[in-house]
């Protein structure tokens, strides 16, 4: 079957805009992507028909509400083959899902000496909440080198899993360097140590099927913004037996069973860490995002962007003076580079005036820069609506730009 990317690209209306003059190339989709007719409609239909707080009502609108929050939850659960919908926690993010898990598993499983374990290639997010949990509590945060490809250094990363090692926490796909890490040996090794495995998806979910039970892991978060879903929804996975045992993070209403001014008691999994009136709309668009993702195919979707990262690839190879920052015999859809003589932000505003957008920093990941010694890069992300066109038109400019400033 052929890739229906025109049908696709018709789903993204962002898309047929012009920027200075020039038709909008968005290659910004790891930093978040854009939103289909399918999303926009279903959080204004929400907005228009059903909305009402949730789990607290017996009047319709908020049956309606429940009853639409809560089959984003069984559709959540369904899209990464969780074992049940309690292990489905939706918080506002990949980076608040990390926090999450470091204060309350942290805070009652990680104490003075004893070891969390990452890697070098880790986005802020999963190295600033760690550090602020061994200064809570005294342990320490191990780091797993990688090599000069961007990849792990697999051997190195084993033999820092000790008896101290209390968590493993790693990046399923770096959003630096594009970088797909072998979690399920990652995870079978830790857990030859009965130690638990966090990973994180906010940049894996978006490319490929990913099924939390195959993989076996203990966590599992990812961003709603980075998967065609509105930001300010994402959703932390845990295993039921694991989420159990954390403490609450949060208080407040609709994670308790019983309040009084001597003691509360709490609410079941996964009402339990889901306090105070939560992000509805957005979580109800996060469905509907999942069922437009469904349509198309998690796998026809890796396999189509597969093709766009090579064909990406082979040709930025033949430019003269660019380097790619990160070439891992696994890689997601992501294109780091550095042109000779040409700071990344200035590549990033030229490219803009051409209509291109693509992202140039240190993408959260500063130790990363600091390994290949360079103060930024430019990454062009591609997604389910990019084309090899649109790849033509990125690398005639950017080979523009060497001529005339490189
Ligand atoms: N990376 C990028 O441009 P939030 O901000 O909570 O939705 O996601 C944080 C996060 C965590 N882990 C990885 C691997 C990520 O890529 C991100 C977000 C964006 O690369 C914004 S910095």
């Amino acid at each position: 079957m052929t890739y229906p990317i025109e049908k696709i690209r018709a789903d993204f209306p962002i898309l047929a805009q012009k920027i200075h003059n020039k038709p909008l190339i968005y290659l910004d989709n790891a930093a978040s992507c854009q939103k289909p007719n399918q999303v926009i409609d279903c959080l204004s239909d929400f907005y228009r028909q059903d909305y009402s707080n949730i789990h607290r009502g017996v009047h319709t609108l908020s049956q309606r509400a429940t009853d639409k929050y809560e089959q984003a939850r069984d559709k959540v659960k369904k899209f990464i083959n969780a074992d049940s919908e309690k292990e489905i926690i939706f918080v506002r993010g990949t980076t608040e899902a990390i926090n999450l898990i470091a204060q309350t598993f942290g805070r009652a499983n990680i104490g003075k000496n004893d070891e969390i374990l990452i890697t070098a290639m880790e986005h802020h997010s999963n190295i600033v909440p760690w550090q602020m949990l061994c200064q809570q509590t005294g342990a320490i945060l191990k780091v797993a080198p990688i090599n000069k490809q961007g990849e792990l250094i697999y051997d190195k990363f084993e033999s820092l899993i000790s008896d101290k090692t209390k968590l493993v926490s790693v990046v399923h796909m770096s959003n630096a360097l594009g970088t797909v890490n072998p979690v399920k040996k990652i995870i079978a090794a830790a857990h030859a140590k009965n130690i638990p495995v966090l990973l994180d998806g906010a940049q894996a979910i978006p490319h490929m099927s990913v099924d939390v039970q195959d993989l076996d892991c203990d966590f599992y978060v990812f961003s709603g913004h980075k998967l065609y879903a509105p930001s300010g929804i994402g959703v932390l996975y845990g295993k039921q037996a694991l989420l159990n045992t954390m403490p609450a993070y949060q208080g407040g209403g609709d994670m308790i069973r019983t309040v009084s001014f001597e003691k509360s008691t709490y609410s079941t999994l996964p009402y339990k860490f889901e306090a105070g009136t939560p992000n509805i709309a957005d979580t109800v668009a996060l469905g509907a995002a999942i069922d437009y993702l469904n349509t198309v195919g998690m796998d026809t979707i890796a396999a189509y962007e597969y093709e766009l990262l090579i064909y990406a690839t082979a040709k930025a190879r033949q430019i003269g003076g660019l380097t790619i920052v990160g070439d891992a015999a696994e890689k997601g859809a992501i294109l780091s580079f550095t042109l000779d003589k040409i700071h990344p932000h200035d590549i990033g505003t030229m490219l803009d005036s051409v209509g291109i957008a693509i992202r140039a920093g240190h993408h959260c990941a500063m130790p990363v820069m600091d390994f290949f010694n360079v103060p930024a890069t430019a990454r062009a992300s591609f997604a389910m609506y990019n084309t090899k066109a649109e790849i033509d038109v990125l690398m005639e400019a950017i080979q523009e730009l060497m001529t005339v400033f490189g």
